[in-house]
């Protein structure tokens, strides 16, 4: 199939509690997105950055201390809601880079306006808190539970994806879920997979069974991509690492997967942390995992 990418960089870090996965966006086009992408044969337009609030002239006191920043938060999901729609209906698979994963909310609301979609989520955390929930308040932990509409996010206008219903959403690795979050997880309709299921079954059973959850009667998929998916041995650019997670080939065969599925609708790659990097080890890392995901082929 003849794909067209348009990248959307959201540099925003309003979701999370540490600096520096704003300049996600840039490490990530520096480490060669636009090469890597190009190479897995499809054609790639760079639609630069979407414009974000600015630290040093944000409302102080917007949001609340159960999920700050959330006046930032809405602008800038809402600017991508927009772009990634009008990127769909222009005929483009739309490619966020964030930025924290609040950015998420973003690509799911716009990727839902004009159709029914499927979610499979990759990531060491579930993202399924509400403000009620979360013991952090940072919003890059609620996105999933945003979208879905859930709690204090059922009633807003700007989240809750109208086209995405939690029986095509899949979660892949699991491995640090909030007590409250996990009993949330479990009493919803989402599919979810920790790492224990990746050592059981392995990797190409999990994420076939993850895109069979989210092709499921939709007409496609959001791939999203939290880097500290991945091991901090793979990925230690990112601001919340935890220790267990996928392993390089486990991140490519996985990728691979969701290219030979054909399903895919939007992605979006988030929380690299330039700042926490090495070298920009975890920005090159997602460029390479992008390309899989869109059809890189070694022969
Ligand atoms: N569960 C925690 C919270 O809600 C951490 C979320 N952090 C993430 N999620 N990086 O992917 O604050
Ligand atoms: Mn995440
Ligand atoms: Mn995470
Ligand atoms: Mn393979």
């Amino acid at each position: 199939m003849e794909r067209n990418v348009k990248i959307l960089g959201a540099p925003t870090d309003y979701g999370a509690n540490r600096r520096g996965v704003d300049m996600g966006p840039s490490a990530i086009r520096y480490a060669g997105l636009a090469d890597e992408l190009t190479s897995a044969g499809v054609s790639v337009e760079d639609a630069g950055d979407l414009s974000v609030p600015h630290h040093a002239t944000h409302d102080p006191d917007a949001g609340s201390d159960n999920a700050k920043h959330l006046h930032e938060v809405r602008e800038v999901t809402t600017t991508l809601a927009d772009a990634v729609s009008t990127a769909l209906a222009d005929g483009w698979t739309p490619l966020a880079l964030g930025g924290d994963h609040s950015i998420a909310i973003g690509s799911m609301v716009g990727s839902a306006r004009d159709a029914d979609i499927g979610v499979v989520w990759f990531d060491a955390h579930g993202d399924y808190n509400t403000p009620e929930t979360s013991p952090s308040g940072n919003v890059h932990g609620m996105p999933l539970a945003a979208a879905l509409g859930v709690g204090d996010f059922e009633a807003t206008d700007w989240a809750n994806a109208s086209g995405l219903s939690a029986e095509n959403v899949a979660i892949v690795g699991l491995r640090d879920v909030d007590k409250t979050e996990a009993a949330a997880i479990r009493d919803s309709d989402i599919t979810a997979f920790t790492m224990s299921d990746i050592d059981e079954r392995g990797i190409v059973e999990v994420t076939n069974d993850a895109l069979d959850v989210a092709t499921d009667g939709t007409d496609g998929v959001h791939i999203s991509l939290d880097l500290d998916w991945l091991d901090p041995r793979e990925a230690p650019g990112v601001g919340t690492p935890v220790r267990g997670g996928a392993t390089y080939r486990e991140a490519h065969e996985a990728m691979e997967l969701v290219a030979e599925s054909g399903a895919m609708r939007s992605f979006e790659l988030v929380e690299v942390n330039p700042i926490l990097d090495q070298h920009n080890e975890t920005a090159e890392l997602a460029t390479e995992l992008a390309a899989s995901a869109l059809g890189k082929r070694i022969l």
